[in-house]
């Protein structure tokens, strides 16, 4: 037998023939014909799924003898006035809470264009028309934790025009999930995320941000169990994307990550069967051309990450793009600047250009890297301004600016 909760219960248990009842707490008790029943009072009338309750009450017997007729176990527990005597099977309150879907508010991008899917080369909406996702990249949600905020998150799909925030959770790096880093914080810090996404109706990436790890099988056994943990809890969600392996680099093999992204995949699959995954390549994400060699096999909604940061990566890293998209590889830009790999140095606007042109012929999903007020160029807001929400245009970078002006 299946239930949510349990509402119109009794319990009644014999042999107090010879007793009187005295107080009871946390239910409504009665005593005749030595049954004493207990039925629900209006604080406690539900019972959550394998939740417990307890019930307190007094009886006073005569003699020891009298009381020894009483047998607890002897209670019968009845549903809505029938004797029930199966096990009831009820979800937990983890298995409710993982059905509990945030409502977007109307007319959000999510509403509109529901759950996504991989055709082709391209990224579609659930009516199977290409859909771009634009966005925004946090930086690490370990070291500015401050703009996963809901304000923040609204202001870049209002003012921006975005419909996607990436949470990056860095893994290797002091402060990440697999070094130092505090586990429970960090996965709080993404539900967090996952929440006000939701809520505003956008998409949104949990990035695994491998980097100074290198090898994503440095953190595997990690990444299976927070990867099973975030697929289950969002199974039902239209609007999660999966980024199993940011960028793989110091000699990984695409055999290494593919190997990876082999034993991750189908743990994910099991919670949510559909969502869109997107798989790292090596050298930092730029090396598509080795996917679509051999890309994953026998299974839908993959695709592939290319990093690009405009000032350091040019023609050549476009061509590869392209070459790989025309062997039918599905890419993804997650992360991308207008600077110089090192998430600094000037800005290369031609190069931008010409990457947003790209991106714009192929209608290509992005996420710019990075949301903070960090001293480096990449940083979306200006280093002087301590807003973590709801910035001007004077009080965006020069990259953010351009990010901004691009996107709408
Ligand atoms: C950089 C940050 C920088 C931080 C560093 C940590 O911008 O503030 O100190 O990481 O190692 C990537 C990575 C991304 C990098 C970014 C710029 O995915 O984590 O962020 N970048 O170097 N790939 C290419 C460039």
């Amino acid at each position: 037998m299946k239930a949510d909760t349990i509402k119109d219960w009794e319990v009644r248990i014999p042999g107090f023939e010879d007793g009187t009842l005295g107080d009871g707490w946390c239910a409504e008790f009665a005593l005749e014909d030595g049954v004493l029943s207990a039925k629900p009072v209006d604080f406690n009338t539900s019972i959550a799924g394998k939740g417990t309750t307890n019930l307190g009450f007094q009886v006073e017997f005569k003699d020891e003898a009298a009381s020894r007729k009483v047998k607890t176990d002897a209670a019968e527990v009845y549903l809505s006035g029938k004797l029930c005597e199966e096990t009831i099977e009820i979800p937990t309150a983890a298995d409710i809470e993982k059905k509990r879907v945030v409502e977007p508010e109307n007319g959000t991008p999510l509403e509109e264009h529901g759950a996504l899917s991989v055709k082709g080369v391209d990224l579609v909406d659930e009516s199977g028309k290409l859909y771009q996702l634009k966005g925004v990249s946090t930086h690490g949600i370990a070291w500015f934790p401050a703009y996963v905020n809901e304000e923040a998150f609204r202001t870049f799909r209002d003012k921006w025009g975005a419909n996607l925030i990436r949470l990056a959770m860095y893994t290797g790096e002091s402060g990440g999930y697999c070094s130092d880093g505090n586990k429970e914080d960090l996965k709080a810090l993404v539900e967090k995320g996952v929440e006000y996404a939701s809520k505003l109706g956008m998409y949104v990436i949990i990035d695994w941000h491998i980097l100074s790890d290198n090898n994503p099988k440095t953190n595997q056994d990690d990444a299976i169990l927070f990867f099973d943990e975030m697929s289950k809890k969002y199974a039902d969600y239209k609007n999660v994307l999966y980024e199993i392996c940011n960028e793989p680099n110091g000699g990984t093999k695409w055999q290494d990550i593919k190997d990876y992204a082999e034993k991750v995949i189908p743990v994910i699959r099991k919670n949510a069967p559909d969502a869109v995954i997107i798989v790292g390549t090596p050298t930092w994400s730029q090396d598509v051309d080795k996917a679509a060699e051999d890309p994953i096999e026998g299974e839908k909604n993959i695709m592939y990450t290319l990093h690009f940061y405009a000032a350091t990566h040019k023609d050549n890293l476009r061509d590869k793009l392209t070459e790989a998209r025309d062997k039918g590889l599905p890419i993804f830009i997650s992360e991308f600047s207008i600077c110089d790999a090192s998430g600094n140095g000037a800005i290369d606007y031609e190069s931008a250009n010409a990457w947003y042109q790209l991106i714009e012929d192929y209608g290509l999903s992005y996420a710019a890297w990075n949301i903070s007020n960090k001293a480096e160029s990449s940083a979306l807001i200006r280093s002087d301004c301590e807003k973590t929400s709801d910035w001007s245009d004077d009080e965006l970078s020069e990259t953010g600016l351009w990010i901004k002006n691009s996107m709408k």
